[in-house]
């Protein structure tokens, strides 16, 4: 039995505002174990698995650009029920929404554009999790 693992993902926004660091310091410190870290520039096939459930959808062309813009921080953390801790460190999608004391909250904004850039992913479930640690870990 191993466990949970999620896969986090400092976004292109993170990575160029300086970001990297305050965020993963914050999963860090909340008691999550960084297992697997590196920073890579995401391919597009890599953008299209991840992002399979949201084809058709009218930001989903501008959300695999987006993330094309420049280099992203990709994790995996562990810890017990790390899934559900982290989205809950991230905060909810839109940043102008998300409570104060969570990532998207304190540090993202909305940018008037056509997708949302607020600052991370992290999976949404255990299945998800195994599959997106798959495509950015291999
Ligand atoms: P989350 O990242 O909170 O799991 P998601 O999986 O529904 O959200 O969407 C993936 C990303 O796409 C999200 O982080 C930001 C962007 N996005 C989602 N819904 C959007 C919308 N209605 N308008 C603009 N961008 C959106
Ligand atoms: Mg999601």
């Amino acid at each position: 039995m191993t466990t949970e693992r999620t896969l986090v993902l400092v976004k292109p926004d993170g990575v160029r505002r300086q970001l990297s660091g305050a965020i993963l310091s914050r999963v860090e410190a909340k008691g999550y174990r960084i297992a697997e870290l590196k920073m890579m520039n995401a391919t597009r096939e890599q953008l299209e698995k991840h992002y399979a459930e949201h084809v058709g959808k009218p930001f989903y062309e501008p959300l695999v650009e987006f993330m094309l813009e420049g280099p992203v921080v990709a994790a995996v953390f562990e810890g017990e029920r790390v899934i559900e801790g982290f989205r809950s460190l991230a905060g909810s999608t839109e940043p102008t929404a998300a409570a104060p004391g969570t990532v998207r909250g304190d540090l993202g904004r909305d940018w008037g554009l056509k997708v949302q850039q607020n600052l991370v992913h992290g999976s949404d479930s255990v299945e998800s999790a195994e599959r997106e640690i798959g495509i950015w870990f291999g």
